[in-house]
């Protein structure tokens, strides 16, 4: 029945998302044609949509209007989808496939998947300004530009990407788990947080949904290493077994040991959602889901 219930929420929710990112998307015209196919290209790939399906599920649970979490889910699309780019580079990542697909950087070249990358992140921020015609008041925009640029910025995805490239392939658990509240909790946290600004969510609740999403993006984190280590370019659409280079919590805990700690993460996120009773059933699934994704 849950597994059901998150089926059909997921494809409607996505079904609203692609259309919303067509939309804010450049088209493919004119003399920069090029850069703007790139931005396409990188967002316009089956991505799962997780996170800004977050934003809309909390956004929900406040009663927010649809359209202006869409908006704020898609800005915060952007920004992973950007994040992506960049981590397949060859300084980076070296990724060679990235949703099934060739990474950007090898479809295009390298500058202009970086030039694309940087307007996905520009991009981003100018769409949560069009939340003013929206009927969002200047004060959440100025607090869901805040929270965007804090994710992004030492305190998440860099922060997380630089020590990620500065570690050597032996890491205590310690680091590794700094990488990873920099490089996918924080984006599941502000994903989560732009549901409790747009619905002026009180300090409890919020911090109720955040202690949801932390462990969360934890679990999510480590299921992609469980993917990594288990599964195949064709099923998961990217490269696998990057744990032959990198500690992963697979190679730190062995597959039954991430299994377990994952599981123990998601009763913990889904124990936060207590106080908001059945307004929580779809936030509950997608934490479940989040264990059972085969890519
Ligand atoms: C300046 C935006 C910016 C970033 C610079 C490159 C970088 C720093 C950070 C990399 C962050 C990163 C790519 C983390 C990986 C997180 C992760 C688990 C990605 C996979 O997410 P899914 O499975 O992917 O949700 P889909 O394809 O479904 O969207």
């Amino acid at each position: 029945m849950a597994r059901r219930r998150l089926g059909t929420y997921l494809h409607a929710k996505r079904a609203l998302l692609e259309r919303e990112l067509d939309r804010i998307l450049p088209p493919m015209e004119g003399r920069t044609e090029k850069v703007q196919s790139a931005m396409r290209y990188g967002v316009l790939n089956g991505g799962k949509r997780l996170r800004p399906i977050l934003t809309l599920a909390v956004a929900e649970i406040f009663g927010v209007d649809e359209r202006q979490a869409l908006v704020s889910g898609c800005a915060i699309e952007l920004v992973h989808c950007a994040s992506l780019i960049l981590d397949d580079l060859p300084s980076m990542d070296d990724a060679q496939l990235r949703r099934g697909r060739k990474a950007c950087h090898r479809e295009f070249d390298e500058s202009t998947a970086i030039l694309a990358s940087f307007g996905l992140l520009n991009r981003a921020f100018q769409v949560l300004q069009e939340l003013k015609g929206k009927g969002v008041s200047q004060k959440a925009i100025r607090e869901l530009t805040l929270l965007l640029t804090a994710a992004i910025g030492t305190d998440g995805l860099i922060g997380g990407q630089i020590i990620d490239l500065e570690s050597e392939k032996s890491m205590d658990y310690a680091t590794l788990e700094f990488i990873h509240s920099h490089k996918t909790i924080a984006l599941f946290l502000a994903s989560a947080e732009f549901g409790c600004v747009l619905g002026r969510a009180g300090g409890r609740d919020r911090a109720a949904i955040l202690q949801y999403a932390k462990p969360l993006g934890l679990a999510f984190q480590i299921q992609d290493d469980l993917l990594d280590a288990l599964s195949t370019p064709e099923k998961i659409g990217k490269d696998v077994n990057r744990d032959v280079e990198k500690t992963t919590f697979v190679s730190f805990c062995g597959i039954e040991g991430a299994r377990q700690l994952n599981r123990e993460l998601i009763q913990s996120s889904i124990a936060s959602l207590a106080p908001f009773g059945k307004r929580g059933a779809i936030l509950e699934d997608i934490g479940r889901f989040s264990l059972s994704r085969r890519s």
